[in-house]
């Protein structure tokens, strides 16, 4: 199973091109940690991608929560993905009929699809939701993740709507590339969904809006994700970014090293 195989191995033989281009990143950078940029202004999000950039493998943007956003902010992030090495995902979470995703994808002031490598999406409007992000994402070399499991308390992301969620992955292998999940999913011998997971800490258990953290030992180890998405465990209040992000980085990898060596 692919818990057990290292992300070199597996990018090697990922038929999805934007799944291989991360699993290669993840094994020659040593990282399965993703930042969760969760800042409101342009020069936060700038200086906290440069400080961490170093042991990230993806950088989790929620573009529509930064006060002063303009094109160069787009500009900026991408040459520090230049720089650092490490690829970004917007958080977008599209909800939407395939048609109004499509434009909510490649038009308006973000235009995601354009910068974006990944970006993710709901399965409550069905399939057409994934037909209408491939039309724009894929003849661009994106991938999109399905939201199978949410972290926070009370979550309705259980189920038959989360088996019905992953059946309609199963069907887009193309652009379908893996989940927001608390746990592996992959069943078939030949089947490499990337488990990214939120909702993880070292040193808390919630946050009072209903979050729920859990280790990356939890996470990696015990429910064989793949990467672990850290936000204010790395940049809230108090807390030296840098040193954070090494941490993480750390607890990350050690945890993906001892699954592998299981
Ligand atoms: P933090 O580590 O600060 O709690 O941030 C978690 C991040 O992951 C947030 O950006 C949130 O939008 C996202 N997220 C989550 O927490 N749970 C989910 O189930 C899905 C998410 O995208």
């Amino acid at each position: 199973p692919t818990n057990k195989m290292t992300y070199g191995e597996r990018a090697a033989k990922h038929p999805n091109a934007c799944a291989s281009r991360l699993l290669s990143l993840m094994e020659r950078k040593k990282t399965n940690l993703s930042l969760a940029l969760d800042v409101t202004t342009k020069k936060e999000m700038l200086d906290i991608a440069d400080k961490v950039g170093p042991y990230l493998c993806l950088l989790k943007t929620h573009i529509d929560i930064v006060d002063d956003f303009d094109q160069d902010l787009i500009e900026q992030l991408l040459v520090l993905a230049k720089k650092h090495d490490f690829m970004i995902f917007e958080d977008r979470k599209f909800a939407d009929i395939g048609n109004t995703v499509k434009h909510q994808y490649g038009n308006g002031i973000y235009r995601i699809a354009s910068w974006s490598d990944i970006t993710n999406a709901h399965g409550v409007p069905g399939e057409g939701i994934i037909t209408g992000l491939k039309e724009v994402g894929l003849p661009l070399g994106r991938g999109l993740l399905l939201l199978a499991e949410m972290s926070s308390k009370g979550a309705l992301t259980y189920g038959e709507y989360t088996t019905q969620t992953i059946e309609m992955a199963r069907r887009n292998q193309d652009f379908v590339m893996g989940f927001i999940t608390q746990r592996c999913i992959n069943e078939h011998p030949d089947e490499d969904f990337i488990a990214m997971t939120p909702g993880v800490g070292l040193d808390v258990t919630g946050d009072g809006l209903g979050q729920q953290y859990r280790t990356p030992r939890q996470v990696i180890v015990e429910n064989g994700c793949d990467l672990i998405i850290v936000g204010r465990g790395i940049y809230g209040k108090g807390r030296d970014v840098q040193a954070e992000g090494r941490r993480y980085q750390e607890a990350g990898w050690s945890a993906y090293e001892e699954r592998i060596s299981q």
